[in-house]
């Protein structure tokens, strides 16, 4: 007897609208171009994947900014489905893993795991903290505010009244914050959510950022793990084609020790991979960035060192 090995559902995700710069809809198709599918094969994993998610079908005709923020029907739209998927998917015992696409979908794909794990946690690995309200944002890039629509933050935004307020602040952490907005820090500070910029990975180290991060979602180690890493965590050098890259973020050993902390902690149920933008900086770079991601995804299950 043979068991079914574990499965992951690929939800390829091609979809820039959380944000103004366009190519970030192809980061999914150049991850899976670049052969993940077969590299997580290769772990021992079985993969479902049924093609990238066509949301030219969501037809939005006529999607003037509500207040300043941009596209949001389109990306309310968008995200709703994603949920839907991704929920079913974790519903079936199946491990998302997201390809992005813009960080707008974690709201979709942490509302799809909270529907099916409630007491899951948010390990959200960022450049930003992507918390930014209503009130607050200062770009209406939807991509700067999924957190607070998860958290019910702010005032409410009648077209994203699906977004239930599932996630409380202690089911959060972020590690790799280098670019916070004022208006962020208060929402941070005012709602007491844990986080470790770049100044606390340098002063203890990522090992020591992982587990107090961890003690602080997860004390006993028994619950869901959703793992939400933007490409952007990464220093520009080691990942440089995102739309918004920040100087002094982590290193590529940094990122990956993350991914496979979170793995050795055996309780990831969903991944998401975000703001791979194939289309900023030269050939070079895209390839590099898309290799780092395809690396950090296989880390997070399970691909070992020895
Ligand atoms: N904080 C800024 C905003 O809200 C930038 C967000 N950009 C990101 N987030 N790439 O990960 O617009
Ligand atoms: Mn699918
Ligand atoms: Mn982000
Ligand atoms: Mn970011």
């Amino acid at each position: 007897f043979i068991p079914e090995p574990k499965t992951l559902a690929i939800v390829g995700c091609p979809f820039s609208g959380g944000q103004p710069k366009a190519g970030v809809d192809q980061g999914p198709i150049h991850l899976v171009q670049a052969g993940l599918i077969p590299q997580l094969e290769d772990l021992g994993w079985k993969v479902i994947f049924d093609g990238h998610h066509q949301f030219e079908e969501i037809n939005v005709a006529q999607d003037p900014p509500i207040g300043i923020l941009k596209n949001p029907r389109m990306v309310s739209k968008v995200t709703k489905a994603v949920a839907q998927v991704v929920g079913e998917h974790a519903s079936k015992g199946q491990i998302p893993v997201t390809l992005g696409g813009d960080h707008s979908l974690a709201m979709g794909t942490i509302s799809g795991t909270l529907s099916k794990y409630p007491d899951a946690c948010v390990v959200w690995i960022d450049a930003h903290a992507d918390i930014n309200t209503s009130e607050t944002t200062e770009s209406g890039n939807i991509h700067g505010m999924p957190v607070s629509f998860l958290l019910g933050l702010g005032s409410k935004v009648e077209e994203f009244s699906w977004v239930k307020p599932l996630l409380k602040p202690e089911q959060l952490v972020y590690i790799g914050l280098r670019d916070v907005d004022a208006g962020e820090k208060k929402i941070l500070r005012d709602n007491n959510i844990k986080a470790f910029s770049m100044h606390e990975v340098d002063k203890y180290g990522i090992g020591k950022v992982v587990e107090m991060a961890l003690d602080h979602v997860n004390p006993n180690r028994d619950k869901p793990i959703h793992l939400s890493f933007d490409v952007d965590a990464l220093d520009p050098t080691v990942a440089p084609s995102t739309g918004t890259p920040v100087r002094g973020g982590l290193t590529f050993r940094e990122g990956h020790y993350i991914c496979e902390a979170i793995y050795e902690t055996g309780l990831l149920v969903a991944l998401d991979l975000m703001e791979v933008n194939p289309s900023l900086e030269n050939e070079e770079s895209v390839k590099q960035t898309v290799a780092v991601g395809c690396s950090l995804l296989r880390s997070a299950l399970g691909e070992t060192l020895l």
